[in-house]
């Protein structure tokens, strides 16, 4: 008997795939397309398990459909400029350029490990000049379009370290590295019209039908639609209205303030005079500015003396506050304050003493005092309303509306939370932006001739800020419309730029421009994408958005880049922790009984939570030394078996060890394959079902219960006798375990002598007559109840039936030789006899 030898096997098939291209996508191939991709790296360094994971699923569905008779695009590349790169440089001065080259040679050869089906003759990385060229290219597309233009906008600068910094790098309102307080500044940025289509991305939504509806409503959410009244109120005590915004215009008569942004023209207005007002406003612009923090700061106000006349009741006067929760770029940058219903109005009413009035009943609560410990936002009828009373939430606000357009005091609108994308970052590494500043002339496109405009090497990271800018010559350019000396933009993109297209760059690559339309649109919308959920709002939002955006400029006539998304789990590891509160890393500790010890020394260890593997906590686990251990088919076989794909999935030393196992035992039997002869209709049966059963798991990307069923049909197989359907069996099994298990498989396709790769092998097709049950279990009753249950054919007749109940030895114990009385038969399932 031998054993399956995984590390030769594995370099063995890798060599052969390579050299034969196996898995290289044609484009002009007649088979019908399929385009699966996982999201693509970011070259951090090494592989770590939560990719082994997302590419193996990727792989496996690959795999699949190719023996589907389908020509299958699976393409590999690296998003790869970032930030990670010049924390690097600065750190170990290394420049990013080399930094992120190496990682992705060290990556590559990683994944390759894993004999991925990839078409590694598409691989692309984003910072290379064919990659970011073509980006540039189609900047000026959107900006010949008038879909990108500048604007001012506030950024985080840290004072010390003289740059912008992201918002992730602003920690407690302090820079990351300096630890200086974060400034706010206001600089011109480029923005990307994306609130352009923001009607057509929420509707789209609606034709994802293979997406998670929580990312559909993650979506959702983010693009914010609201259909709400935008009304003036009349201010009492001087001229003028003030116009504010309302999703919740039925809860008019539950008012009792009305509040304007710190930076709202009227705020601005009354700090002219008024010190007081003025230090409010400065103390507001502290506190952060994304609806988060509003959420949850603590809700303050100044009440500025002005009053507002109610709209229905001209007796009724509200007080006018400037207050830190209202934003001054959502709606109107004014509202009025329905405590009893709005929770930030509730906790502002509380703090001013303001009257807090039911208008909505809650079940059974009608009066007008509310004395809830919360606001109430749900359903109910309309009270304490005067015209409204006794209206639900939806007539109400559709009444108000009404009287408000006909009083010709307000207007039914909709507003939306996205916002314009601003694309502008102050750094190095990232894509330039193709445009040049000229003192007369203003803002000019870099000329297509151009392009690529590319990033000097020659750059150093000894002092902050931008090296662009500093830089001695790459900046200084001649100006296309005048030929004056001008100067180059030294801003790059957000690297989301550069995921937004990647996709269509995969499966169209020609070199004079960023993709080939025709080409593009055989292989698009990808299939099936599979990532990370972290991913589920910008990233998708964003690649939604390019997508469009060419569409709309006649460049693809493509609606939506990614037709089914998968967001899978993460892998999860036990944590360790020293008696001193050190983490210890899995390689730092053993096993002593029923503890833990450290390896060195021998000190006790308190085991923690499971946790998704990350540096800080030390509970990763590097894939390269596993797979050097145990071979890449029971790595692949792990991360497929022990969870639902989409939830977490726990990382074991006896997880990885059981799936090295069920190799051996698969080669076992494979190994023991004998020229059998008969039949077993039963396990034909079996392996029957196993085929159609795994086909529909891998396209419903179900892995685990896949491999369950390949698990159960191996245990089958091992018991049964031999046969030529055992023979079957065995040959059969192989080619199900090939997209999950491809290097063990082929050497085994090898091995049966077969002709060609197990990578281009038929799925089996499946005998539909052996997938029904030709068996049923038939209970036997004697006055209704239950005495034994029997196996017959399935259709098997009446009378025949009533003669095995009346054989039975349980029945005719009961029956003591006496005739039955009756004697019900219900074919298939039961035999009832009253005695
Ligand atoms: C009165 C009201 C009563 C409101 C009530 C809510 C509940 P969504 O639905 O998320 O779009 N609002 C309007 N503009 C605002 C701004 N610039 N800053 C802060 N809050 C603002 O939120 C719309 C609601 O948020 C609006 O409806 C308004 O408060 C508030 F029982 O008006 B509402
Ligand atoms: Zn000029």
């Amino acid at each position: 008997m031998s054993r399956f030898n995984a590390l030769k096997a594995d370099s063995a098939w890798q060599k052969v795939w390579d050299e034969r291209q196996t898995f290289a996508a044609d484009d002009n191939s007649p088979k019908p397309k399929s385009y699966v991709l996982e999201m693509f790296p970011y070259p951090s360094g090494r592989i770590h398990m939560g990719h082994v994971r997302n590419y193996t699923m990727g792989d496996v569905l690959t795999r699949y459909r190719r023996m589907r008779g389908m020509e299958v695009l699976h393409p590999m590349g690296w998003d790869a400029f970032g930030m990670p790169a010049e924390n690097a440089a600065m750190e170990k001065k290394v420049h990013p350029g080399s930094w992120t080259r190496e990682n992705i040679a060290t990556m590559r050869a990683q994944l390759k490990r894993l004999g991925l089906a990839l078409d590694w003759s598409r691989e692309l990385a984003t910072c290379e000049p064919d990659y970011y060229g073509h980006e540039q290219a189609l900047f000026l597309d959107l900006f010949e379009h008038g879909l990108v233009y500048r604007k001012e906008s506030t950024v985080n600068w840290d004072p010390v370290d003289m740059t912008v910094l992201a918002n992730e790098q602003v920690i407690d309102g302090r820079g990351w590295r300096s630890g200086a307080l974060v400034e706010k500044k206001k600089l011109s940025q480029w923005f990307l019209k994306i609130t352009d289509f923001a009607d057509e991305l929420l509707e789209g939504l609606g034709t994802l039908d293979k997406w998670p509806d929580k990312v559909r409503l993650m979506q959702e959410n983010w693009i914010g639609k609201s259909e709400g009244l935008q009304f003036r109120w009349k201010l009492s005590n001087e001229a003028g209205e003030l116009e504010v915004f309302t999703t919740r215009p039925d809860t008019i008569f539950g008012a009792s303030f009305v509040a304007v942004a710190a930076d709202h023209p009227l705020a601005q207005a009354e700090a002219e005079g008024n010190l007081e007002a003025a230090a409010f406003i400065e103390r507001c612009k502290q506190g952060g500015t994304t609806a988060a923090e509003l959420e949850t700061q603590e809700k303050l106000g100044f009440n500025t003396g002005l009053t507002v006349t109610h709209p229905f009741d001209p007796e009724w006067q509200l007080p006018v506050y400037i207050a830190n929760f209202v934003l001054m770029d959502y709606g109107t940058g004014a509202v009025f304050g329905v405590p009893a219903h709005d929770q930030r109005d509730f906790e502002f009413a509380s703090k001013y003493g303001l009257p807090i009035r039911r208008v909505v009943s809650d079940g059974d609560k009608t009066a007008p005092d509310f004395t809830d410990a919360e606001a109430y936002s749900g359903p109910g009828t309309l009270v304490n309303s005067h015209f409204l009373d006794g209206m639900d939430v939806a007539d109400a606000k559709r009444e108000v509306i009404q009287r408000a357009e006909a009083g010709g005091w307000g207007t039914g609108t909709t507003v939306w939370r996205l916002r314009d994308w601003g694309v502008s970052r102050q750094r190095y590494w990232g894509t330039p932006i193709p445009v040049i500043h000229c003192g007369a002339c203003g803002v000019q496109p870099a000329p297509r001739a151009s392009l690529p405009i590319v990033l000097p090497e020659d750059v150093s990271f000894d002092i902050p800020g931008n090296p662009l800018d500093r830089h001695p010559t790459w900046n200084k350019v001649d100006c296309p419309n005048c030929g004056a000396a001008a100067r180059r933009e030294t801003d790059t993109l957000d690297t989301f730029v550069d995921s937004s297209w990647y996709f269509i760059r995969f499966a169209s690559q020609p070199g004079d421009k960023p993709f080939d339309r025709a080409v593009a649109e055989q292989w698009l919308p990808v299939n099936q994408y599979i990532g990370g959920v972290e991913h589920a709002i910008l990233h998708l939002l964003y690649a939604r958005f390019w997508t469009r955006a060419l569409k709309r400029i006649g460049k693809l006539d493509v609606a939506e880049p990614f037709a089914g998304l998968f967001t899978q789990g993460m892998v999860t590891h036990e944590t360790y922790k020293a008696a001193d509160g050190r983490w210890l890393s899995p390689g730092e500790v053993v096993r002593k009984g029923e503890l833990w010890v450290e390896a060195s020394g021998g000190a006790p260890v308190t085991t923690g939570r499971i946790e998704k593997m990350s540096k800080s906590k030390k509970n990763t686990v590097d894939p390269e030394p596993i797979v050097d251990q145990y071979g890449a088919d029971a790595v692949r076989w792990f991360v497929l078996s022990d969870s639902p794909p989409e939830r977490d999935l726990e990382w074991t030393e006896n997880g990885i060890e059981g799936a090295w196992r069920f190799v051996q035992r698969l080669w076992r039997l494979f190994d023991q394959l004998g020229e059998w002869q008969g039949e077993d209709k039963p396990l034909d049966r079996a392996v029957h079902q196993t085929i159609a059963g795994v086909a529909a798991d891998i396209e419903g990307l179900q892995f685990n219960k896949a491999v369950a069923k390949l698990y159960s049909l191996v245990n089958a197989i091992e018991k049964a006798a031999p046969s030529a359907s055992r023979a079957t069996a065995i040959r059969t099994i192989i080619l199900l375990a090939a997209p999950m298990t491809p290097h063990l498989a082929e050497e085994a396709w090898a091995a049966m002598g077969q002709d060609g790769l197990i990578a281009d092998a038929e799925w089996p097709d499946v005998d539909p007559a052996l997938l029904v049950e030709d068996e049923v279990t038939i209970a036997i009753q004697v006055n209704g109840k239950l005495r034994d249950t029997v196996k017959a054919a399935k259709g098997e007749a009446k009378d025949a039936l009533e003669a095995m109940a009346l054989a039975n030895p349980n029945v005719q114990r009961i029956l003591e030789g006496a005739a039955p009385k009756k004697v019900i038969v219900v074919p298939d399932r039961l035999v009832n006899i009253v005695a």
